[in-house]
């Protein structure tokens, strides 16, 4: 166990991110530590409570080990692509139907992979540094780790709009709309963890205080459901381009105008389909779009702009959301 480390006292098993150097982004071993913990401790009665936390002042997660996918893609080893999204699916299905309550404490960013670890679980507690997202249109890929699943539960329009745009939200704006559970002051996060490490029951601890509370502004839940309540990308673009002098419209335009097109389509049609789908079909769908889109050039040419060579100038093709052909996006989605 490298990246991972646990701590087990007073009925309550804590897992503790420890991966600093790559903002604690989950690799394969990651996924499997954890899983393999997970499932030792929900047959294991003296763990009451589960805790998630990260030994990182920088970030929760920053997603999952992408750049080793892209690796495994140009070599074509394909078995070790499934292995890493089967496993980390896995893990998000456990969380999801864990026995015990399960703690996730966010005090900076949690995109992608970091959410599949936290969503899922009973308690999301928030911190004002929290800063949640899946920005994965914009390295060729698509909001996976079951998001397609709880994405579209989220109030109207704004599952569509995280998804396509990957814009982020804030620890008061998460709990606004049900990502988290709770909120506690950063400040604050040190005394409320040891106090669930200490075996205290939960309901003392996480007591709502409508007097604590950030200071950033909510969500433009109003504009987000006028403009994304939609599952066809050209009607949200159609839409936004009409709103002439909005600012806010022309900022949503510039973040989707830096995402794959194709991933753009794959976005909406997944989460289209996740909102009449059970969790476990919308992973078992997701496995299928990972496996295919990981093998496109999007996702090779998204992955290098954003994360290798850094020059956020992915080569996109098609590079319009106009050109992408239904056939592709289906073929990706394989239903
Ligand atoms: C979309 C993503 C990821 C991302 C950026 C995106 C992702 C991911 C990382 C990341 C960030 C910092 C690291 C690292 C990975 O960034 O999944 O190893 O040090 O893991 O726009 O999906």
């Amino acid at each position: 166990m490298s990246f991972i480390r646990t701590h087990v006292a007073n009925g309550v098993g804590e897992v503790i991110l420890d991966r600093p150097k790559a903002l604690n982004a989950l690799d394969q071993s990651m996924v499997d530590d954890m899983d393999q913990i997970l499932r030792e401790w929900a047959d294991d009665e003296l763990i009451e409570t589960v805790l998630l936390t990260s030994a990182s002042e920088r970030a929760f997660c920053a997603g999952g080990d992408i750049r080793a996918i892209r690796d495994f893609a140009i070599d074509g080893d394909h078995e070790a692509i499934t292995r890493y999204f089967a496993g980390e699916y896995r893990l998000n299905q456990l969380i999801a139907e864990y026995p015990k309550p399960h703690i996730a404490l966010i005090d900076g960013p949690a995109m992608g992979g970091g959410l599949g670890i936290s969503v899922h679980g009973e308690i999301r507690v928030v911190t004002e540094k929290a800063m949640i997202a899946m920005p994965e249109t914009a390295i060729g890929f698509f909001p996976d780790i079951g998001s397609t699943y709880f994405l579209p539960r989220l109030p109207s329009g704004v599952g569509m709009w995280l998804g396509l745009t990957g814009s982020r939200v804030r620890g008061s704006q998460a709990l606004s709309v049900g990502l988290a559970t709770h909120f506690v002051p950063s400040a604050d996060l040190p005394s409320v963890a040891d106090r669930i490490r200490s075996g205290a029951p939960l309901g003392d601890i996480l007591v709502p205080d409508p007097t604590k509370h950030e200071d950033h502004p909510p969500l433009p839940v109003e504009a987000i459901g006028e403009y994304f309540a939609d599952s066809n990308v050209t009607a949200i673009v159609g839409g936004l381009r009409g709103a002439v002098g909005d600012e806010w419209a022309a900022e949503m335009l510039d973040l989707i105008g830096n995402a794959s097109p194709t991933s753009l389509w794959v976005t909406a049609r997944l989460l289209e389909l996740g909102a009449d789908s059970l969790l476990d079909e919308c992973l078992e769908r997701e496995l299928h779009a990972a496996e295919n889109i990981t093998m496109t050039n999007d996702f090779r040419e998204g992955v290098r702009a954003v994360l290798v060579d850094k020059d956020r100038s992915p080569n996109f093709d098609p590079a319009e959301i106009d050109d992408v052909d239904p056939a592709t996006v289906a073929a990706i989605i394989g239903a």
